[in-house]
Order: structure tokens, then sequence, then C-alpha cells
């Protein structure tokens, strides 16, 4: 650091060195900036501050991107048990109040709308056997568009090996299972098994 500097400079140039956290290094590098006389023989250090700044920016916004990854809903449910089974419907069709009546998952039914916003795990047994149950956040028109976690709750019941399409009896079920089935094939899930149409040809040689 040049020698010439004001006091003032000095001063702040001692804070930015005792303090760690890289926001308020960097408030105080600015604060440092605008007590350093611009000129020839200052030139190298404020170009080394600068330097430094923008390390300290570029370190500040991958902390941040990091903390929103974090953040986000986690919609992979390892599969456990003999099959995994998403339950896949509109909201309110009672998918919370299923999966707390059979399985041991600790869900919250509501009648808010879109209250579960990730998928619940829950075990199943039958028998000897036992099912891992998967509420999957609802569907919506749109969600095969990318609307919500539409995208995420089709790629939930892709991966699941079975399937359990929920509708309410109370509000129009045709309207709502057409809805989930239109939304699964443009996310290209089908549930019935396509028409296999097979053609046998049969040549015959005869070799004289
Ligand atoms: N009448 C009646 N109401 C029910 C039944 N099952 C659930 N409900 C009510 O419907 C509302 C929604 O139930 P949930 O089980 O939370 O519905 P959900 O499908 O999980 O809804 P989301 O999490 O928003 O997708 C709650 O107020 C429940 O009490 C039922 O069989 N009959
Ligand atoms: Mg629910």
């Amino acid at each position: 650091m040049p020698a010439n500097l004001p006091p003032e400079a000095k001063h702040k140039w001692a804070e930015v060195s005792a303090t760690k956290n890289p926001k308020e290094k960097l408030r105080l590098l600015k604060e440092f900036m605008s007590l350093v006389p611009k000129h020839k023989g200052t030139e190298k250090l404020c170009s080394q501050a600068k330097k430094k700044m923008a390390a300290l920016r570029r370190e500040i916004e991958e902390k941040k991107s990091k903390k929103a990854g974090r953040g986000g809903p986690k919609f992979f449910i390892e599969k456990e048990g003999a099959a995994q089974v998403a339950i896949i419907g509109l909201t309110n069709a009672g998918k919370s109040s299923l999966i707390a009546a059979t399985t041991n998952a600790k869900v919250e039914v509501s009648a808010s709308p879109y209250f579960t916003r990730e998928p619940v795990p829950g075990m199943f047994d039958h028998e000897d056997i036992q099912f891992q149950i998967v509420e999957a956040p609802a569907l919506m028109e749109g969600s095969a568009d990318g609307k919500a976690w539409g995208l995420q709750t089709l790629a939930l019941a892709r991966n699941a090996d079975g399937l359990i399409l929920m509708v309410s009896l109370s509000q129009d079920p045709v309207r709502q299972l057409s809805l989930i089935l239109n939304e699964m094939e443009k996310a290209r899930i089908f549930v019935s098994k396509p028409k296999a149409r097979v053609e046998v040809e049969r040549n015959l040689w005869v070799l004289a």
C-alpha cells in the first residue's frame, strides 16, 4: 500500500483487512476506494482493489445461488419396498387423506388448495409385502407445459412403478380424469397399452 495515503484511507484499509464477511468486506472496500486520491501513484492500488471487489461480488453470488438450490422442494424420492406407487390427482382430490389413512406418512390434510407442495412418501403393508406410496403435488391444467411444479410431478409419475389416479367424486370426476390423462399424455406418459399390430408375412422359397 502506498505510504502517502490519507490517514482515513489507511484506517479504512485496516478495517477491510480485519473483516472476513464478504458482504461487509465489499462495503468497506467501496468506502476505502472513495477515500483514495486518484493519481499515478495510487493506480496499482486502485486496480488491485477493483479486482478484489469483483472477486467478492462473485463469491457473494455463488453463495446466493447455492442457497437457492438448497431451498427448493425435494422431488426425487428414493424407492423403497417392492414398488413405488405415486398418487396423482388434482388438488383436494383427497391424496393426503388416502396416504394418511393407509400409511405411516406424516402428512397434513387441508382444504386449502395446492396444500402439498413436495412429494410425501409412506409405506403401505400388504400381507408381507411393503409398497411405497408417494403423494405427488397436485397436477393442474398446464402442468405438462411447466406450470408450477408440473414437470417435476410428471417426472415423479414417470419414474414410479405404479400410479393411483385419484379423483374427487364431489366435483366432476370425469373432467378431472380427462385433465389428468391429458397432462400425462402431453408428457408422454400413457396408462393404456398401445394397440399392438403384428403382421406376420411368410415367404416360402421353393428350391428346385
Ligand atoms: N367429503 C369428503 N371430503 C374429503 C375426503 N377426503 C378428503 N376430503 C377433504 O378434502 C380436502 C382436501 O383433502 P386432501 O387429502 O388434503 O387433498 P389433497 O389431494 O392432498 O390436496 P392437495 O395437497 O392440495 O393436492 C380436506 O378438507 C379433506 O378433509 C372424502 O373422502 N370425502
Ligand atoms: Mg395433499
